[in-house]
């Protein structure tokens, strides 16, 4: 039985009939643009085949009945006038949050029972929470009617995390899993969501992108990423702008000197406004079809993550080291950090060695074996059925 067939029919055995529809949501890889969504700046993720996908039917009575199917937990039932900001640190608070974003937005939601599965690893810092917020939006975006543009949605997914579970991410992941299309990666400026859709078809040019998904689990609730905006949103203060964004590249080595001896934000200003300028060299070099080059910009993208955000762990620079000594074209962390994974960007023919030789790296530091997978930019958020 195909995905869809077993959601609905694990639908129709816990809620006793057909859903109205079944929907998808990808989790998403970002190839560079890094802790820059915060700070006004620019991104670019691409969708991976890896979705959360859920069965949903409207309710009238203002119930919301949520399960999952990867986790033993039974069926929650909520009443809508109950969900309250914070009070939930289950998975439930996911799509609850997003339930409770649309409510306070004015949007006319009176229930529903919803049925959600998915295939994106958790806590691998590829955006299963915003696959599962995502896909509950445009679920209820299409049966209530809400006629919600996807940049919306995502806006309002990212205020679900933000408010009602209480972490305080940017947008980049949710509008990737809303907004991203087959064979692209999304270029995009998080201070006005503008887009634009860049063709990014490695298989086709000899090359392939690998995730190294290290095993190590973050979270974003935990404080450091926090540190970390706060930190950045200090530096725009003391700079007087509004965001990082607004410190231009040929202006950081005077923004620096401005900063004195505010050490550890002026290593913050650096990576921001240094890593918005690597997110634009990446467009440019793909748009000019110099996409072997990348490589050496997520490598610097990397370091400053290490260096300047301090934001990697032994696994993920183990993944870069080892990766880029087989061979490797560039290699960064990739998602918010303190674990998760790194992406691999490598000559098809050099997958199997650099694969194999990363995973003997890891056996010989005595670290959990990492899960290695290729990522081919898939396609957003959409109606299955
Ligand atoms: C996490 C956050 F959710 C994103 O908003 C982004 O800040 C990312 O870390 C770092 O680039 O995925």
């Amino acid at each position: 039985m195909g995905a869809e067939q077993q959601v609905r029919a694990d639908f129709v055995e816990l809620y006793g009939a057909e859903p109205e529809g079944v929907w998808a949501a990808p989790g998403r890889v970002n190839l560079i643009g890094e802790h820059t969504d915060y700070n006004d700046g620019f991104v670019m993720p691409f969708a991976l085949p890896h979705t959360a996908t859920a069965a949903v039917s409207r309710r009238t009575d203002g119930r919301l009945r949520l399960h999952s199917a990867d986790i033993e937990d039974g069926v929650a039932e909520l009443r809508l006038d109950d969900l309250t900001p914070e009070s939930d640190r289950a998975w439930t608070a996911y799509p609850a949050g997003v339930v409770w974003a649309l409510r306070e937005a004015g949007h006319p939601v009176t229930g529903a029972d919803i049925h959600l599965t998915s295939t994106v690893p958790s806590g691998a810092g590829l955006s299963s929470s915003a696959a599962l917020e995502v896909v509950v939006a445009l679920a209820l975006n299409d049966l209530f009617e809400l006629g919600l543009p996807r940049w919306q949605l995502a806006r309002l997914c990212q205020r679900a995390e933000n408010v009602y579970v209480g972490a305080p991410t940017g947008i980049m992941d949710q509008t990737a899993s809303a907004c991203c299309e087959a064979g692209h990666a999304l270029f995009l400026d998080t201070r006005d969501l503008s887009q634009k859709q860049i063709p990014f078809d490695l298989a086709a040019e000899g090359m392939r992108l690998l995730v190294v998904d290290t095993q190590v689990k973050h979270a974003h609730s935990d404080g450091e990423y926090g540190k970390r905006r706060a930190g950045c949103e200090k530096g725009a203060a003391l700079l007087g702008v509004d965001a990082l964004r607004d410190i231009p590249y040929a202006g950081l080595d005077a923004a620096l000197e401005r900063l004195g001896d505010e050490e550890e934000v002026r290593r913050l200003v650096r990576h921001v406004v240094t890593e918005d300028q690597r997110v634009e060299r990446v467009v440019s070099l793909l748009k000019s079809g110099e996409t072997r080059a990348i490589g050496p910009v997520l490598v610097e993208g990397h370091a400053s993550l290490r260096d300047d955000f301090r934001i990697s762990c032994p696994e993920l620079d183990l993944v870069v080291d080892t990766a880029l000594a087989g061979g490797a074209l560039g290699a960064r962390m990739t998602g918010g950090g303190f674990g998760g994974s790194a992406i691999v960007l490598a000559e098809a023919a050099d997958v199997d060695t650099i694969t194999k030789a990363v995973e003997e790296a890891f056996a010989a530091a005595g670290f959990t074996a990492p899960r290695v997978f290729e990522a081919v930019p898939s396609a957003g958020a959409r109606r299955l059925a």
